[in-house]
C-alpha cells in the first residue's frame, strides 16, 4: 500500500526551500534532532522497565536534582547531534558550559540549545514530559564557540521545536513559516504530518499557573488570576478553567491545540534568590515564544516581548506569559498600569 501521508523528512525537504541559505545541511541536522527525540520517546515509554527512573543523585547547573533520564536524555542529544558536521557547538539545561564539538568531528554553521527532558519531575509519576530545542546560526567564532556566541535574541532563531512524550509522541516545529505538528507512527518509526498549520485562538477562557505561588506574585498577576477565578460574577463576566501540568511542553501543546494562557511569572521567592524567573530563556522561553508567535499567539515577560530580549547569560531565566494573544496583551496591560502607578 502506498502511504500518501507526509513524513517529517519529506516536509523538511520541502520546508528548507523557505529558509534563506538552508541547504541539505539544515534538513540533515533536524533529522538528527528527530532521531534523538525518537530514542528519548522509546526510553520514556518503557518507564520503569528500563530501570532508569528516579534520581540521578546529582544536581544540574540550575541547582535542580537531576533524574537519571535527565542525564541519559542529555547524552542521547549530544551523541546523536555531535558527529554529522552541522553544528559548531551545543548548550543544554543540563550542562553549565557550552559543549564543543569533539575535535575528531567536522564543525558546522549552526548552534543548538536544548532542554532534553522538560518537566522531568513528572517522569516518576508517569505524566507527560517533553524535549525543547532551538537552532541558531553561528555568527561569531564557529571554530571554538563560547557562551557569548549563543547570546542571540530569540528573533534570530532559524528553527524551534518540541517533542511531547504523551499518550502519543508528537513533534511540533517552526522554521518561521507557520507551525506544524507530527505524530510518531510507532509501527514504522516515522513522524507523520497530522496537525498542519497549527494556530492559537486569540481569545480563551483557560489559564495555566502554579497557584501555590500566589502569595509571591506581583499585583498585576494577582489581579489577572483573581479576575479569572471570580468568573461570571467578576469583572470578566465569564467563568474560566484552570490547568497546571508542571510540564511546559504539555501546557504549550494544549494552548496550540485549543488556546489558553500559560504563565510562570516573576515572584518574590525568585527575587530573594536573585533570579528573574523560573524558566530559562535560551532553551525554554525563546523556542516556545517563536512557536507561539508563529501560531498567531503572543509571548511576553509582562513588560517585554520575549523574542526581543538580548540574552546576558546562557542560563538566564525570565518571567513567561504566553498563549492566546488577547489574554497575553491584557496581562501585559495590567503590568503597564501597575508600573505607571509606581
Ligand atoms: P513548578 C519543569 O521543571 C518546568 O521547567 C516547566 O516545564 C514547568 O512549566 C515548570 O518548570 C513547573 O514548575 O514550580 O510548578 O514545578
Amino acid at each position: 500500500m502506498h502511504d500518501n501521508r507526509t513524513t517529517l523528512t519529506q516536509f523538511l525537504i520541502e520546508e528548507q526551500r523557505h529558509i534563506a541559505g538552508a541547504t541539505g545541511d539544515f534538513t540533515s541536522l533536524l533529522n538528527d534532532i528527530v532521531t534523538a527525540c525518537k530514542v528519548i520517546s522509546s526510553m520514556v515509554n518503557h518507564g520503569e522497565l528500563m530501570g532508569v527512573l528516579g534520581q540521578a543523585g546529582s544536581e544540574n547547573v540550575q541547582g535542580e536534582d537531576q533524574k537519571k533520564l535527565d542525564v541519559i536524555s542529555n547524552e542521547v542529544f549530544l551523541k546523536t547531534n555531535e558527529w554529522a558536521g552541522h553544528l559548531a557547538a551545543m548548550a543544554s539545561e543540563e550542562m553549565e558550559a557550552v559543549y564543543p564539538i569533539p575535535s575528531h568531528y567536522p564543525k558546522g554553521k549552526y548552534l543548538l540549545t536544548f532542554d532534553p527532558l522538560d518537566g522531568s519531575s513528572n517522569i516518576d509519576v508517569n505524566v507527560s514530559v517533553g524535549t525543547i530545542f532551538s537552532i541558531l546560526r553561528c555568527k561569531g567564532n564557529c571554530v571554538n564557540p563560547t557562551a557569548e556566541d549563543f547570546l542571540q535574541r530569540g528573533t534570530e532563531q532559524v528553527c524551534a521545536g518540541y517533542a511531547l512524550y504523551g499518550p502519543s509522541t508528537m513533534m511540533v516545529i517552526t522554521t518561521g513559516n507557520g507551525v506544524n505538528g507530527f505524530t510518531l507512527d510507532q509501527n514504522i518509526g516515522e513522524f507523520i504530518l497530522t496537525h498542519p498549520r497549527m494556530t492559537i485562538p486569540a481569545a480563551t477562557r483557560e489559564f495555566a499557573v502554579n497557584a501555590s505561588n500566589m502569595r509571591f506574585w506581583e499585583p498585576p498577576v494577582r489581579r489577572y488570576v483573581e479576575e479569572c477565578l471570580a468568573g461570571r460574577e467578576g469583572p470578566r463576566g465569564e467563568d474560566f478553567n484552570m490547568r497546571w501540568i508542571a510540564s511546559m511542553v504539555a501546557e504549550v501543546h494544549r494552548i496550540l491545540t485549543r488556546g489558553g494562557l500559560f504563565t510562570y511569572p516573576y515572584d518574590a521567592k525568585m527575587q530573594a534568590r536573585g533570579l528573574e524567573g523560573k524558566l530559562r530563556l535560551m532553551y525554554e522561553a525563546n523556542p516556545m515564544a517563536f512557536i507561539v508567535e508563529q501560531a498567531g499567539g503572543a509571548a511576553s515577560t509582562g513588560r517585554h516581548r520575549i523574542l526581543d530580549i538580548q540574552p546576558s547569560s546562557l542560563h538566564q531565566r525570565v518571567p513567561v506569559i504566553l498563549g492566546s494573544k488577547e489574554e497575553v496583551e491584557r496581562l501585559a496591560a495590567y503590568h503597564a498600569e501597575h508600573d505607571r502607578g509606581q
